[in-house]
């Protein structure tokens, strides 16, 4: 008989980079990203990467880095040893037996499982994901500088070197009309030139949504992101009905029961995905299937990971058919240095896949140890 292939160990580490600029959210500034990297060995000697990361400590989700490694190292890994290290499906199902929720966890698992085994069998993650149908993604950029001349400035250089154009502005966290004059500014300087969309992270009432919406829509936004609570689908819904600018889920939508909801109820025109925000790859597809089949359009969005969770959410998303909104996996350019030794490479609006094996990546243990949270 055949030895199996076994999960030996994992091993997690928060990392701490900081960013470019200090990036501003409706519920937090960043001036670093924290990341949770971990390791996953396999009694073949194969090693997978995989990464956890969210935004903001607490502010933004309910996993902090922190949390997100005490889960990994007191309760997933210990689920993982000695079992199947080659049966993904298998190894995730006896994890939603043990944990529940912590999907940013589990996302990080999935992705190093399927790192390895792509290793294992030299293909790419997509190949095990089905097959990819392309091998660049379009890619937007947020500017969040907080500044509006700033953030034209940011935009004009990027538009100039032909990195994106497609700008996300984050508001939410200033009076509606200050967030409404610094839009519209900046829509009006760029004019055709690009496309602005907004995201105000769940900020905003419903009623002040309504108000907020319409003069978003006339100052000639492209697109409304997740502007009132997540819990709240049916006021999606009313949005959505009220305005012709589409109206796009991004909290609302983590789970695939989440989608169906917001399918059922016609509240979304488009879902942002997330590996993350799902609980990893497969789950993220199963979220796009229930948008496909129910006419919504589809995103590809980011926690603002790293390089390592940036490519997974690449490598899933460059299987489905259509991504209608393109894509939002900058991440690593937001990062002022890398863990990867061969990061993304980004040119002509498009993040260009890796060609190698797995997730295509490969780990730079001097850089990690360099960042690596020490307490
Ligand atoms: C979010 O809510 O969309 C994605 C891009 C960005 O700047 O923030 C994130 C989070
Ligand atoms: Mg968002």
């Amino acid at each position: 008989m055949k030895t199996p292939i076994t999960i030996t160990k994992v091993e997690s580490f928060i990392i701490d980079l900081p960013t470019i600029r200090p990036h501003k959210l409706s519920m937090t500034t960043m001036q670093k990203q924290s990341m949770v990297i971990i390791k996953l060995y396999s009694s073949d000697g194969l090693v997978g990467i995989g990464e956890a990361t969210t935004i903001g400590g607490l502010s933004y989700g309910e996993e902090s880095p922190e949390g997100i490694k005490l889960t990994i190292d007191k309760y997933l890994a210990p689920a993982l040893i000695n079992i199947d290290a080659t049966n993904i499906q298998s190894a995730m199902t006896q994890l939603s037996k043990i944990a529940k929720g912590n999907r940013l966890s589990k996302s990080a698992i999935e992705t190093a499982l399927f790192d390895a085994q792509g290793k294992r069998l030299n293909v790419s993650m997509a190949t095990l994901l089905g097959g990819a149908v392309t091998d660049t993604l379009p890619v937007l950029w947020t500017l969040a500088s907080g500044k509006t001349e700033q953030d034209i400035d940011e935009a004009e250089k990027l538009l100039a070197i032909k990195r994106h154009n497609t700008f996300k502005l984050k508001i939410g966290s200033r009076e509606p009309a200050v967030d409404i004059a610094h839009v519209s500014a900046i829509k009006k300087a760029l004019g055709n030139r690009a496309k602005v969309t907004v995201d105000v992270n769940q900020a905003w009432s419903e009623s002040t949504a309504k108000t907020g919406i319409a003069a978003l829509q006339d100052a000639g936004v492209d697109l409304i992101e997740q502007p009132i609570v997540k819990e709240n689908h049916r006021g999606l819904a009313r949005l959505r009905e009220k305005f012709i600018v589409p109206i796009m889920a991004d909290e609302a939508v983590a789970t695939p029961e989440d989608a169906f909801d917001l399918a059922c109820l016609g509240a979304a025109d488009v879902f942002a995905l997330k590996i993350a925000k799902s609980g990893g790859p497969m789950a993220v597809l199963k979220v796009a299937a229930i948008g496909e089949a129910a006419g919504i359009a589809l995103y590809g969005g980011t926690l603002l990971e790293g390089s390592i969770g940036s490519i997974a959410s690449a490598q899933a998303f460059s299987t489905l058919r259509s991504l209608e909104w393109g894509t939002e996996l900058f991440g690593p350019l937001l990062l002022t240095d890398d863990i990867v030794a061969n990061p993304p490479e980004f040119s002509n609006y498009q993040l260009k896949l890796p060609s190698g094996p797995g997730l295509g990546l490969e780990l730079d243990m001097d850089k990690l140890k360099h960042y690596q949270r020490r307490e």
